[in-house]
């Protein structure tokens, strides 16, 4: 007799199907010689404003972004204005995104004209960290506003990421925030992991960041 609650079967199996379509898409995005960078974080630690600042600034590249909400097209807005094409995935109830949206954001849009892809998941640093988008690099925000302690509550996000970035450094101050301890529990979620600071506001840290952006999609 099968004991497995069948809830968790399913879920096994959406996310099964997730992995396959995740892997369909990344040999579209190599094929097309699209690169494809993911942010996640909690709600709030920046994402939108880092994309802002990266579309504006990352003019040698052909860029295109995707956001993912439970509701409202606010962000894509904000980021339609850089000038570079972008789409909403409105999820409704669903706290992450997943593949299948991806793809089908994807219609109409033709992925020999791009060279750089960014996508914005819903904010949430839980659902988004079991689902591949099939992206070439994973992104963890962590304002210094959130705590130090978040990739420990956190760690599957912060494993399952390739860069973190510790935005806000602004605020680093008015907060207390500690910058040894918060990247000590990074590294403890994902030994060896770089760790990015920058505040998408003063622009400190931009630089670093668009630089690695370029290194580690250079070839
Ligand atoms: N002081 C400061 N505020 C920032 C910085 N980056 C973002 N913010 C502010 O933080 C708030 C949230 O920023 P967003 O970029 O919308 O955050 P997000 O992660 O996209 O939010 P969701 O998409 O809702 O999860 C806004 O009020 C921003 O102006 C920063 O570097 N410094
Ligand atoms: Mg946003």
């Amino acid at each position: 007799m099968n004991t497995t609650p069948r809830l968790v079967e399913v879920r096994r199996n959406a996310l099964k199907q997730n992995d396959l379509l995740a892997r369909a898409l990344r040999d579209r995005f190599r094929e097309a010689g699209v690169r494809v960078v993911s942010l996640v974080s909690s709600p709030g630690a920046g994402k939108t404003t880092l994309l802002e600042k990266t579309l504006s600034a990352a003019r040698r590249w052909r860029v295109a972004a995707m956001v993912g909400d439970l509701a409202t097209e606010n962000d894509a807005a904000r980021l339609a204005r850089t000038g570079a094409p972008v789409k909403q995935i409105i999820t409704g109830a669903v706290c992450h995104l997943d593949a299948a949206m991806i793809e089908r954001a994807l219609e109409g849009w033709n992925l020999d004209e791009l060279d750089l892809l960014f996508i914005e998941n819903v904010g949430n640093l839980v659902c988004p960290a079991s689902y591949d988008l099939g992206e070439e690099l994973r992104l963890v925000l962590l304002s210094v506003t959130e705590g130090e302690d978040k990739p420990l509550k956190y760690p599957t996000i912060f494993n399952t990421a390739d860069v973190a970035v510790i935005t806000k450094i602004d605020l680093a101050g008015a907060v207390e925030f500690d910058r040894d301890v918060a990247r000590e529990n990074i590294q403890r979620a994902r030994p060896g992991m770089p760790i990015i600071e920058l505040s998408a506001k003063t622009g400190e840290g931009m630089e670093a960041w668009l630089r690695f952006l370029q290194l580690r999609t250079a070839d």
